[in-house]
């Protein structure tokens, strides 16, 4: 049977179900990877499964969203990483190491092999031709332990590239060009995979901007082959042994075939706050920037960041812009200190951050009330960068540049700004693991440090027959779980549930949690009322999880993105969509409902009914589940779940 190379990879690692798609399957993981936002309660899940040691072939525990140490959460929170990582036999990459999805493709990516991520970036992997998925950290919690991790096996769609890129125009413009082409909705349990000629002169931090930024389509993953740019790649990093040639069988099926001229493709940017609002530069010709971020797992590579300062050299940043470079790991710092890179940058007048998500993620470097901030990262939501009413608008580093240089937006295919500087790499990278805590069996006994900001996970309890409560909110269409569990300055407060829910949903309706908590505490359930794609962007589980404990029961929805669905499941809340748009349109804040008869319809695969004893109305809500997440939302959750089962 001829496999696309998603099937290939997939057929290797099937270990439940059919692979066809729309089925549900289970896959073994052979590497797992978390970073501190989600890895604490990912630990601490993985504490309450009773197991001595991981079981996969490698998992490796990265610090990099939470490194600003105002006050002692953030310091606490690294410590009982690190030694939680010493006794369960995980790689730990200490703060300052890099963001994980750039060291982990650096030093610990394998073509062929799954790779599972709590953080929905994962698929960054996906550049160098592994299977690399992005899920909530008590999926990834239950994979280190062993167990499989479950998806709906993807339609897969063919990206075909052909041609050469243009000089200025890089691999973000391809990934925003196909961000236009697909958008932000609708491309649930879908894989992108790339082939065609025009791979070839792509490589592999290239593939893996393309890859990591395919997550803003809503897909599980996005792959490219691995072949010699691959071999290249991994034997700079002195592990020419981790490769292997992988790719799609000569006949191999696709769902669909999108082909890209990539002579065509120009500088493309994403208005704000969607990073699917893709617009071409010269649209924006300038425009006034006040403020420049180059950096995030998407663009902060060594020729990422080679080209940035070369354009920099011997030129200054306009006066009125504030400028900041964050390396994508230390490898790359290291480099670009010893190539002159960074001299070139410092002398421009860029500032330098840590090599860490930073400005990415809110932590530090919120531009000024109404800035237009060009940023070279993936995400550009409403709100993100710590000032509500600042636009991000995503480019490539080479933008970035330009408008660090000119203070407003520049096209280079239609302005002259001279040509793009030509970049030497070296043929090795600079190989210094030092900043890995490797596992050591001597290390198994010891005392996992807990500071005061580490609480226990909340349990749920078994799912009720009958729901009956109230809307505690009515949210629109595209609502990420930055909207439901902000992030920025209130991270720190990640480990400690009862202290991050009083924040959920803080930007929509400050009093949600208040209300929810009285609706709680009364004994009564509390509805999520959203629109179209609830849940978009990050992998955060908290998004689930503190609505849990605030006593929320069911989501009620016109669609929902699939991370954020089986997170859902994962915490015992039904995720339930609506038959019919009209009856979202006519439920509001504050109605009572009632939902009867859950456990039987659930059983017997009917529909479920909502009653609206405020409205005197009635609404057949469908949902997607698998017998398997069925079980786990009458168990009350994942962890119950897995318990039960093993008692
Ligand atoms: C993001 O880019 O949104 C994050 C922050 O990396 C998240 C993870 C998180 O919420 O901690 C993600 O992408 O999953
Ligand atoms: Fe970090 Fe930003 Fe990448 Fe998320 S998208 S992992 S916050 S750099």
């Amino acid at each position: 049977m001829a496999d696309n190379l998603t099937y290939k990879i997939l057929r290797k690692h099937l270990a439940e179900g059919e692979l066809v798609p729309g089925k549900e399957i289970g896959i073994t993981i052979d590497q797992t990877l978390t970073q501190d936002a989600t890895g604490t309660m990912a630990y601490l899940q993985f504490e309450s499964m009773g197991i001595d040691k991981i079981r996969t072939e490698i998992s490796v525990s990265y610090v990099d969203h939470n490194t600003l140490q105002q006050g002692f959460e953030n310091a606490d929170d690294h410590k009982y990483l690190q030694t939680v990582a010493a006794k369960y036999g995980v790689h730990f990459s200490r703060p300052g190491n890099g963001i994980c999805h750039q060291v982990h493709l650096e030093r610990f990516g394998k073509p062929a092999k799954t790779l599972l991520g709590s953080d929905s970036h994962t698929p960054t992997g996906g550049g160098i031709g592994m299977i690399s998925i992005g899920a909530g950290g008590l999926d990834v919690a239950v994979a280190m332990g062993g167990g499989l991790f479950y998806l709906i096996a993807p339609e897969v769609i063919k990206i075909e590239l052909n041609g050469k890129l243009r000089p200025w125009v890089s691999a973000k413009d391809i990934i925003l060009h196909v961000l236009s082409i697909l958008s932000t909705k609708g491309n649930v349990n879908k894989v992108l995979e790339y082939c065609g000629e025009g791979i070839k002169n792509l490589s592999v931090p290239e593939r893996a901007t393309i890859t990591n930024m395919g997550a803003e389509t809503g897909v599980t993953t996005s792959i490219f082959p691995s072949d010699e740019v691959t071999r290249d790649f991994l034997k700079a990093q002195s592990r020419i042994t981790d490769w292997q040639e992988m790719s799609a069988d000569k006949d191999a099926q696709y769902s669909q075939i999108i082909k890209i001229d990539l002579d065509q493709v120009v500088p493309m940017v994403a208005l704000p706050h969607s990073p699917g609002n893709v617009v071409c530069v010269k649209e924006l010709a300038g425009k006034k920037v006040d403020q420049v971020e180059i950096g995030s797992c998407t663009n902060a590579s060594l020729s990422d960041l080679t080209i940035v300062g070369n354009i920099l050299k011997n030129k200054k940043v306009h006066w009125d812009v504030s400028v900041s470079i964050a390396p994508g790991s230390r490898q790359v710092f290291s480099m670009i200190s010893k190539s002159g890179v960074l001299a070139m940058m410092i002398d421009a007048g860029a500032r330098i951050m840590e090599s860490v998500c930073g400005f990415c993620i809110g932590c530090g470097q919120a531009p000024q009330t109404n800035a237009v901030s060009v940023r070279t990262n993936n995400r550009n939501f409403e709100g993100r960068s710590g000032t509500a009413s600042a636009g991000i608008y995503l480019v490539s580093p080479q933008i970035a540049a330009l408008c660090a240089i000119y203070g407003e937006f520049i096209d280079p295919l239609t302005t002259d700004v001279g040509q793009i500087p030509a970049i030497d790499l070296p043929k090795n990278f600079d190989i210094d693991d030092s900043m890995i805590i490797f596992p050591q069996e001597a290390s198994l006994n010891i005392d996992v440090f807990r500071g005061p900001n580490i609480g226990a996970p909340p349990k749920n309890m078994a799912l009720n027959n009958q729901l009956k409560g109230q809307i505690g909110i009515k949210v629109g269409d595209k609502i990420t779980t930055d909207h439901i569990m902000p992030a920025g300055p209130r991270l720190k407060f990640r480990s400690n549930i009862k202290k991050y829910s009083t924040f959920v949903f803080e930007g929509l309706d400050p009093n949600f949690s208040k209300n929810a908590e009285k609706l709680r505490d009364s004994g009564n359930a509390v509805f999520i009322l959203a629109g179209d794609s609830y849940g978009q962007g990050s992998s955060r589980e908290h998004a689930a999880l503190c609505p849990m404990y605030l006593g929320v029961k069911a989501v009620l929805a016109k669609s929902l993105e699939r991370i954020h669905a089986a997170n859902l499941v994962n915490f015992g809340i039904l995720p339930l969509i609506f038959s019919e748009a009209k009856d979202y349109a006519n439920m509001a804040q504050g109605d009572q409902l009632v939902i009867s008869n859950i456990i039987e319809a659930l059983d017997n695969n009917q529909d479920l009914i909502i009653e609206n004893l405020t409205k005197k109305t009635k609404a057949k809500m469908k949902y997607t589940l698998s017998l398997r997440q069925k079980e786990i939302l009458k168990s009350g959750g994942l962890l119950n779940y897995t318990k039960i089962k093993s008692e």
